[in-house]
């Protein structure tokens, strides 16, 4: 465990090396009680698991169906969910944070015109929050990154993560450690809640799903395109519940950074993290990033910082699922548009444009994000560009590029990375998610008008970039990118066709080269740090009751102890409802902090089969008229009527907010009943006291209707594993019954009575 002072865990701008010896001084006896208790040999995942089990003898272990207890060393919360999570740690009453923790400010700044002004704007419209974040920080002995340091992923990774460790974060993409053999899990506020109040962090024991790599990366192909083709293999579900493990020879020839770009995606996929081995590649990034005393440690204890010899040679005995990349064969690849495994080669993309009439001409290229980032992403990024300048070729797209963090901003900077990009016509924004979430002030096209953009982010749901549902979002690596900004159509295959300036020039772009690591190493930039402070009680937390961005949470009411009946169906989603859909970005991130005024965006964005012309809207089943879906929410809530909301397949798809969870349970849902979960949304209905229950036959679905009363029965009874009986009362009489499951522990039951997570900790407190 972190070393404790009188103000909790030691916090500062990168990780203790006592810390990691205290934790690699723990590693051999658990893995050896791992291997003695499983009997057989181990994957790297199981080793970090059990090394961080609350108690490795007697931790469940059945992968799939146990839920267990771990102690993360860390937790990391980004702007835009800080704030729910810090708004209910402060009301648990708690002196300090128990584990190292670290607020990081990047989702809130908009891009508009390029780095300096927006981040200037962005302090100025966002001092309330920033404020706030920076006192509940300074209070609980918490680090605190100030805007302009850089997306929370890369800064994780360049001076928090390690080989061996276990982090979780208060969003989706947290997984991006796993490129420096760190298991971080994506998770709701209320979960970071009770690991920064010195509770375990409990979860479903993952399954495995092994990525065995050959050959070695190059050409073009580039690490992108390696979860790009898994995205294509295992869907937007199919690593629902596991943790991907990569293994294999082929894994040495892909960068630290490389690998941090493959574990973010697997987000993607709804895999709960992904995962590298330890290996030269992630030592090299830790003495370029000054943590050498790191590097020799794990070293010292590099054995265990892989999964066991046996596993390689035979790994369909040991992971729950295997798939083989051959890494020789990998072409640059293209997904989209609207889903992250809608995958082609790029060279397919031509003719799918035009089968599928996507508009030819693309409007915006955009390269960053947490996924894209590092170093290397703009150094091959940078090499295109300089091919096109050297023959005086421009953009024919509008590029924009968001470095990942201030250290890298920096080094390309001072190498001249950035001076390549402008050079060919590229806009650089602020370090920090921009309009990889939305915040995009984006005047060229109207709203509704279809238009083509192709950018390196991992997400590409409509409406995720600029607001415009009717934007067709293509990702692929920030090469590929460029190119496709150089030629400014879709339909252009970069790999085989030359580029063909306004005067005739033509340019065959050849394969990038660029270095992994600035061979003159990392210039750290401006530090962007703020330590908690030495005397927390010189700190006060002020959040104003007139405030339209900050309010104080009330708990929400226990369960009465009696079943749910009558309750309305205030939606059934029709097809994808991710997070997105139930509760967007943008121009919403700035009430992340305001239960009462975030909840008027409730389900905005959601496809209702009951008013399929008009998504966001919903039947008020009093008198047929069709609203909004909030105003409905808040009609029925105001009128005392409860209600569910019905599901598809994957239902929370996408990022960790539990402001899709909280919204739902402040306007008066008690039950979300879907065709299947995302997992972390599926954990944030827990956390916030909502029944989430999956139709125990798929086709109960098509039962529901948009004027029946439904019953939720037997909830005096709940238990593990038993499944609960639903009552639909239709408006013609009819009735008929079916059954729900769930998976609640007895835990989760708990939190289910009184009424939340949170609840239950307060309780305990007092
Ligand atoms: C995202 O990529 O969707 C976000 C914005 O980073 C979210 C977190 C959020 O909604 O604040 C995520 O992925 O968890
Ligand atoms: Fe930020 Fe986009 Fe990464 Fe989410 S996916 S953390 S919004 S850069």
């Amino acid at each position: 465990m972190a070393e404790t002072t009188s103000i909790g865990p030691q916090v500062g701008p990168t990780t203790p090396v006592e810390l990691v010896e205290s934790l690699y001084s723990r590693y051999p006896a658990a893995v050896g009680v791992a291997r003695h208790r499983l009997g057989r040999p181990l994957t790297f995942a199981e080793k970090v698991l059990i090394a961080h089990a609350d108690d490795p003898e007697s931790i469940g272990l059945e992968r799939g169906v146990d839920y267990s207890d771990y102690r993360p060393d860390r937790v990391a919360m980004q702007d835009a969910t800080a704030q729910m999570a810090l708004l209910q740690f402060i009301t648990a009453g708690l002196p300090t944070v128990a584990v190292p923790s670290s607020v990081h400010c990047d989702h809130l700044i908009q891009a508009r015109v390029g780095a300096d002004a927006d981040l200037e704007t962005a302090i100025d419209t966002n001092a309330e929050v920033y404020d706030f974040l920076r006192s509940v920080s300074a209070k609980y002995g918490i680090g605190f990154w100030k805007p302009g340091s850089g997306i929370i992923h890369q800064v994780v990774l360049e001076q928090y993560a390690f080989p061996g460790a276990m982090m979780i974060g208060t969003d989706s993409h947290t997984p991006n450690a796993g490129g420096l053999a760190t298991v971080a899990i994506g998770v709701g506020g209320a979960d970071a809640v009770d690991v920064m109040a010195g509770w375990p962090f409990n979860t479903r024991v993952p399954k495995l799903i092994g990525v065995h790599l050959t050959g070695s990366l190059s050409g073009w192909a580039a690490a992108k395109d390696v979860i790009l083709k898994v995205a294509g293999i295992l869907t937007v579900k199919g690593g629902t519940g596991a943790i991907v493990e990569y293994f294999g020879p082929g894994a040495a020839s892909i960068s630290a950074t490389g690998r941090a770009t493959i574990c973010n995606m697997g987000a993607e996929i709804g895999a709960t993290c992904s995962l590298f081995p330890y290996d030269e590649q992630t030592a090299r990034y830790l003495r370029a990033t000054r943590r050498e005393e790191i590097a020799d440690l794990a070293d010292g204890i590099a054995e265990h910082l892989r999964c066991d010899p046996e596993v390689e040679s035979d790994p369909e005995q040991y992971f729950d699922r295997v798939i083989d990349i051959d890494l020789d064969e990998l072409d640059p690849h293209l997904v989209g548009p609207h889903t992250p495994d809608l995958d082609r080669p790029s060279s397919d993309v031509k003719q799918a444009a035009i089968e599928e009439g996507y508009p030819l001409d693309i409007s915006y290229a955009l390269v960053g994000s947490c996924t894209n980032s590092s170093y290397e992403d703009i150094g091959r990024a940078a090499h295109v560009a300089r091919q096109a300048k050297a023959v005086g070729l421009k953009v024919r797209t509008p590029l924009l590029i968001t470095p990942g963090s201030e250290q890298v901003r920096a080094t390309i900077e001072r190498d001249g990375l950035l001076a390549d990009l402008e050079a060919i016509g590229a806009t650089v924004l602020a370090n920090a998610c921009g309009p990889c979430i939305g915040q995009w002030k984006r005047d060229d096209i109207a709203k509704g008008e279809v238009n083509t953009i192709v950018s390196s982010f991992n997400r590409n749901f409509p409406a995720r970039n600029d607001g415009n549902a009717a934007t067709l979002s293509f990702i692929g690596s920030p090469e590929t990118t460029v190119a496709f900004a150089l030629s400014g159509r879709l339909d252009h295959d970069f790999v085989r066709e030359p580029l063909i300036g306004d005067d005739g020039t033509e340019l065959l772009l050849a394969p990038p080269v660029a270095e992994q690591l600035p061979s003159k190493g990392f210039d750290p930039g401006k530090s962007g740090f703020v330590a908690p402070a030495d005397d927390p009680s010189t700190v006060t937390v002020a959040v104003s009751p007139d405030s339209e961005r900050l309010e104080l949470l009330e708990p929400f009411p226990a369960w009465d102890g009696k079943d749910s009946r009558g309750l309305r169906v205030l939606m059934k989603a029709v097809g994808k409802c991710t997070t997105d859909h139930i509760s967007p970005a943008g121009p919403w991130l700035r009430f992340r902090g305001h239960l009462t005024n975030i909840s008027k965006n409730l389900f905005i964005g959601a496809n209702n089969a009951f008013a399929l012309d008009e998504p966001g809207s919903g039947v008020d089943v009093r008198d047929g008229s069709v609203k909004p879906l909030p105003e409905l929410a808040s009609d029925y809530k105001q009128a005392g009527i409860a209600w569910v909301a019905i599901g598809d397949e994957n239902y929370g798809e996408g990022s960790s907010r539990e402001h899709a969870a909280m919204e739902p349970r402040y306007m008066g849902a008690r039950a979300i009943i879907v065709r299947s979960f995302a997992r972390i949304h599926e954990a944030n209905l827990k956390k916030q006291g909502v029944l989430a229950l999956s139709f125990k036959n798929s086709e109960d679905y098509e039962r529901i209707r948009f004027d029946d009363e439904i019953d939720i029965v037997g909830l005096a009874d709940l238990a593990p594993g038993k499944a609960v009986t639903v009552i639909i009362r239709h408006s013609d009489g009819k009735t008929e019954q079916i059954e729900a499951l769930h998976t609640m522990s007895d835990e989760h039951i708990r939190w289910f009575r009184a009424g939340s997570a949170l609840n239950v900790l307060r309780a305990e407190r007092s």
